[in-house]
């Protein structure tokens, strides 16, 4: 049992004796099969390219559901393997096949679709993330499932939320997450289930757009701004959250499951941060670049509410201490690739 407490320091001795235990097999284990069930989405698409460059392409296996085929590059690289998380039959038959050994569950719907559909959200996030802890705990395998900032709610801290502080989300999203985060724990504690994960911030890209956040406008203004239209912001002015840029985000989900485990205290889920700002301070970065960029606002309620039960920033400290989490691209360094990048992508001089 871990107190909770405030710090990164505390751990119950039953669990360091756990910890003792797994640990020959951790010094042995290499990963190197690895699934991934949601490849083709806005983490995935790019995750399991990234991990095909690091263990080898005939060693990550995209799963997909029928509907978001695996394209292009994606496809073409590696296997593929039609693997709905719903259908634990699939994951362990996906699991035998290629005798896998570390699951990426990628599989979520995001924060304002999931207020919309909160009992899919609940069977995906929940009822999925079962079918994947069942199969580790038979086949062995390691298990990184994201956790977020929407895991927390209006009455943890604002400012520098700590890793161990009340969570108590308000949305159907944060509470699969912190759902997510327990039953990951629990399965580590009782079974030996090597899960662990991140808290991802909004996370930023150029390569496949997100679908159904409330982080996703720091995403569609780089495609405004490059594309010469003007941005319609659906969140106010001063609604500050948590962001980063997708290479940092590729590599702490990496990081953290190669991390030493005799060094962690924690493991699901780590608070991890990079960046923080408001509509207006990532509007005047990119204004800098753009000078003729042209911001409004048509707010919407839903993402307004998500994001004001949210909070501003997180305190990612026992991430670095424990596996030296440390992110690469501030916002200035971020607005100067995505828009580089955006324009290679529409053709644009
Ligand atoms: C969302 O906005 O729902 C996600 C998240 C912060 O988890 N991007």
């Amino acid at each position: 049992m871990i107190k909770i407490a405030n710090s990164c320091l505390t751990l119950h001795l039953s669990q360091q004796r756990h910890k003792q235990i797994l640990q020959l097999s951790y010094q042995t284990k290499k990963m190197k099969n690895v699934l991934i069930i949601g490849s083709t989405g806005q983490i995935g698409s790019e995750l399991t390219m990234k991990l095909r460059s690091i263990y080898g392409s005939n060693n990550v296996i995209a799963g997909y559901i029928p509907g978001a085929e695996p394209k292009g590059e994606l496809a073409e690289s590696g296997p593929a393997e039609i693997v709905d998380i719903t259908n634990a039959q699939q994951i362990a038959d996906a699991v035998e096949k290629y005798k896998i050994d570390t699951i990426y569950n990628l599989a979520a719907l995001l924060s304002a679709v999931a207020e919309s559909k909160p009992l899919l959200a609940w069977k995906i996030g929940i009822g999925g993330l079962m079918n994947v802890l069942e199969v580790a705990r038979e086949k062995h395998c390691a298990v990184f499932t994201p956790s977020s900032i929407g895991s927390f709610g209006p009455n943890a801290p604002k400012d520098g939320t700590p890793q161990d502080t009340i969570q108590q989300p308000k949305t159907m999203y944060g509470v699969t997450k912190v759902t997510g985060e327990l039953l990951s724990n629990y399965y580590f504690t009782k079974f030996g289930v090597d899960t662990r994960s991140v808290r991802f911030p909004g996370l930023i890209s150029y390569v496949t757009p997100p679908g159904g956040g409330t982080t996703d406008y720091a995403v569609d203004i780089y495609y405004a701004a490059v594309q010469g239209k003007p941005f319609s912001c659906p969140v106010k002015e001063g609604t500050f959250m948590d962001m980063m840029y997708m290479p940092d985000a590729l590599r702490a989900a990496i990081e953290i499951m190669e991390a030493n485990p005799d060094r962690l205290i924690h493991r699901n889920s780590f608070n991890i941060a990079s960046m923080s700002f408001d509509p207006v301070i990532i509007y005047n970065k990119i204004k800098e670049y753009v000078p003729d960029f042209v911001m409004n606002y048509e707010l919407d309620p839903l993402r307004q509410a998500i994001a004001d039960s949210w909070p501003n920033s997180l305190d990612d400290t026992c991430a670095r201490l424990e596996w030296d989490w440390k992110p690469e691209y501030d916002l200035d360094a971020m607005t100067r690739d995505m828009l580089e990048k955006l324009r290679i992508k529409f053709g644009i001089k």
